[in-house]
């Protein structure tokens, strides 16, 4: 049984992990950023090497092409993400992408000769944190948004994604959507706590929960913190703390799957005298079902409307918002039937993480496959899968790519 090298593989995982440290040591390549620029250089000289057509597309989504006898067809697109989060670990993204030009190698070593071409992705900003929304170059590629629009986007620093895939040389000439996925596959990290917890080496993901981010702004009334009385305040920090507490005790409370995390937060004038004019943060909502996820949205408009009538004013901006995604079943079963092959245990699951699957799943019959995550820990240091379970998921993927590419 054709068997992927392995040594290969783990060796470039953790290349490309220590690409864009910064002086602390963390992992730091946010999308189109100087360092993201270096981990793209790295990629594309792998892509080279292993004697791929390289396409880079308008939005700096990079393709590794092995063109097959039959070039009309339409490709099997292996692909994910390489650029990372602030402090990330080095398996999130970066392993499916490498496990799929690994894949890709395997198969042209081995002989085959595939009916279609095989191409793998490096898509840009999937996670969002300089330039929202995530999954970016992939929402590209699906049609989901237009190309101007994301390259007018404006970062978190005030810079311009155009702008700044110019600089770093990936503003390629490929247009987006260029290339048409007879299907897509994505290997990913689980990120969650399930399939360490069975001890199931192999996840095969059927669906992907909701994802809805927002950034709400409260403005208030500045005044000194020793002089005002409590009751004459109009303290936007009192005000974002409360919806924070709102929220997230209700869902606690709900026993439901819906989850809800308030990663950014900042005060104006952020003084330690100062009662907060203004409170800026951002609301990250999940959950699997989309009436739900809706349900909880208008609790937190509610309750901002009550805010709004306290002498404070509330602004909201969707920063992104993507429904539930199925993933194709005839995919999933192809999935299973390749883990028990190979006499690994594997089970269904729910991905609870976005991924740029659930934008390809759009235009492509698309499904992914999960290793553990130790601890269940990801978008951290901490973050780690052992060598044994990253290969054993890579090989799943070359058996699932043979499937569908002979
Ligand atoms: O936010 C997410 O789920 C993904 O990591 N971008
Ligand atoms: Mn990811
Ligand atoms: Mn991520």
């Amino acid at each position: 049984m054709t068997a992927i090298d392995a040594q290969r593989l783990l060796g470039r995982i953790r290349e490309l992990g220590a690409v864009g440290r910064d002086g602390e040591g963390r992992l730091i390549r946010l999308a189109a950023s100087d360092t993201d620029k270096q981990g793209r250089d790295l990629f594309v000289g792998w892509l080279r090497q292993a004697g791929l057509d390289v396409a880079i597309d308008r939005v700096g989504n990079i393709f590794g092409i092995w063109q097959s006898p039959d070039r009309e067809q339409a490709p099997l697109l292996i692909g994910s993400h390489i650029d990372t989060v602030i402090d990330a670990g080095i398996y999130d993204g970066c392993y499916g992408v490498l496990a799929g030009l690994e894949v890709i190698e395997t198969l042209k070593a081995s002989g085959f000769s595939p009916s279609r071409p095989v191409a793998v992705a490096a898509f840009t900003n999937e996670e969002g944190v300089r330039y929202t929304p995530d999954m970016m170059g992939s929402l590209v590629h699906a049609g989901g948004i237009d190309a101007e629009t994301v390259l007018a986007a404006v970062g978190t620093d005030g810079s311009v994604l155009g702008q700044e895939l110019a600089r770093i040389g990936y503003a390629g000439d490929r247009e987006p959507g260029f290339l048409k996925p007879h299907a897509y596959l994505e290997l990913h990290i689980e990120q969650g706590p399930v399939l360490e917890r069975e001890s199931v080496p192999i996840g095969a993901v059927e669906n992907l929960q909701g994802i809805s981010w927002q950034r709400i702004t409260i403005d208030g009334v500045a005044n000194h913190a020793g002089t005002t009385p409590m009751s004459m305040r109009n303290d936007a920090g009192h005000a974002a703390a409360r919806t924070i507490t709102f929220l997230l005790d209700r869902i606690k409370a709900s026993n439901a799957p819906t989850v809800a995390t308030v990663g950014t937060i900042r005060f104006e004038p952020n003084a330690i005298n100062v009662i907060p004019s203004r409170a800026v943060f951002t609301i990250d909502l999940r959950d699997p079902d989309e009436q739900r996820l809706q349900a909880e949205e208008a609790a937190l408009a509610a309750y901002l409307e009550q805010l709004a009538t306290e002498n404070l004013t509330v602004s909201v901006e969707q920063l992104a918002r993507f429904e539930p995604v199925i993933f194709d079943l005839r995919i999933v079963e192809l999935i299973e039937a390749a883990a028990k092959n190979r006499g690994l245990g594997v089970r269904r699951m729910t991905s609870g993480a976005g991924h740029d699957a659930q934008m390809l799943a759009r235009i492509a019959p698309a499904a992914m496959i999960f290793v553990p995550s130790t601890g269940g820990i990801s978008h951290s240091p901490r973050e780690h899968t052992d060598d044994a379970e990253l290969v054993a998921g890579a090989n799943i993927l070359l058996d699932v790519a043979a499937q569908l590419a002979k």
